[in-house]
């Protein structure tokens, strides 16, 4: 029998990525869709499954919305990856990143509690969760203190999620993504930024690469290989919290010089540190231990950072020429 899938988010990287997955798995599958005046579809076109998709209109700050997307698309799976999910932004944006990273959640929770106690649920949680270190790798024992309005908020849409499966024994599972980028990534994510710049300096239509804190570390992964541990996640017989993440943490200033020496370039020569890139409060370290997913749900990522960005950079290289700017 078919299955059929509601995503908040398809239009984001992983919705992207997780629509076109279970569309190859032969799923039916509804996107929430928010009225935006620009072009969201982009991802969606460069993957070639926009028309493959059905769409339902609504927000996840509108509980009836939400609502009637679950009454509408009477779906087995819920993947709940909609989300302001740009941490710079939710400190200028905090009540919304509030509302849509919080409650959004509760939102969701409710109209399956109520209309749908069947469905399984997917919560798109964080490593930005974990935040200030407070040990040398983290998993899921590991406490929480997060260091933006987006980790707070994110915080809550987890353990809301938690809880609903406590309180009223829905399937909801949360995976705790660490970071996990791709050629569909937005342009204001670090990783993008620079194989974005690094493609334009190659063809001479950028001068610099200006960022913040490049001391930062963080543990990267390929958002394709992402989104089959969310699926993964919904196939088990019971929901559960997963870690999802490489076990390999590198630094903002390594990873500019993998990507520009894919080019010949060396990034020293273009790098210009900008104070009003940092971050109030900064999170210095990620480093994930995904062992119980390798062990409860055979997971294990495929592509490694250098593979990553070179992917990343030939990708933007071949955009830019292209492109008839
Ligand atoms: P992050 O990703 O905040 O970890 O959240 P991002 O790529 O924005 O930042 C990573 C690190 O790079 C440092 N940095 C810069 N970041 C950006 N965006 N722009 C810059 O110019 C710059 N210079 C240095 C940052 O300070 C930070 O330390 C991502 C998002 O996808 C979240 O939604 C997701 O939950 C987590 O990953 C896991």
């Amino acid at each position: 029998m078919t299955k059929t899938a509601l995503i908040t988010g398809v239009t984001g990287q992983d919705g992207a990525y997780l629509a076109k997955l279970l569309l190859d798995k032969g799923y039916k599958v509804y996107g929430l869709l928010a009225r935006r005046s620009s072009d969201t579809l982009w991802r969606l076109r460069e993957l070639g499954i926009l028309e493959k998709l059905q769409f339902v209109e609504g927000d996840l700050v509108d509980a009836t919305s939400v609502i009637r997307a679950v009454c509408q698309s009477r779906p087995d799976e819920i993947y709940n990856l909609g989300a302001q999910s740009f941490v710079g932004t939710s400190w200028n944006q905090p009540v919304v990143t509030g509302m849509v990273d919080g409650l959004g959640v509760t939102h969701m929770l409710e109209a399956i509690r109520q209309f749908s106690p069947e469905a399984r649920f997917y919560q798109a949680s964080t490593s930005e969760m974990f935040g200030l270190i407070q040990a040398e790798h983290q998993d899921e024992n590991t406490p929480f203190y997060p260091r933006s309005p987006y980790g707070v908020a994110k915080l809550y849409g987890h353990w809301i999620t938690v809880n609903y499966r406590e309180s009223f024994g829905l399937h909801a599972s949360s995976g705790i993504l660490f970071n996990h980028e791709s050629p569909l990534r937005g342009i204001e994510f670090v990783t993008r930024k620079v194989t974005d710049a690094a493609a334009r300096i190659k063809l001479g239509k950028q001068q610099e690469l200006r960022l913040g804190n490049i001391d930062a570390k963080r543990d990267w992964g390929f958002a394709g290989d992402y989104v089959e541990a969310m699926w993964l996640m919904l196939q088990q017989e019971r929901a559960d919290d997963y870690v999802i993440a490489t076990g390999v943490t590198t630094s903002v200033r390594e990873m500019c010089r993998i990507a520009f020496s894919h080019l010949d370039l060396n990034y020293e020569d273009y790098l210009v540190i900008d104070p009003q890139l940092f971050r109030p409060a900064e999170v210095d370290v990620l480093l994930g231990n995904p062992a119980k997913a390798h062990d409860k749900l055979g997971w294990k990522p495929r592509t490694n950072l250098v593979q990553l960005m070179q992917q990343m950079v030939d990708a933007d290289m071949r955009r830019l020429t292209l492109a008839k700017e």
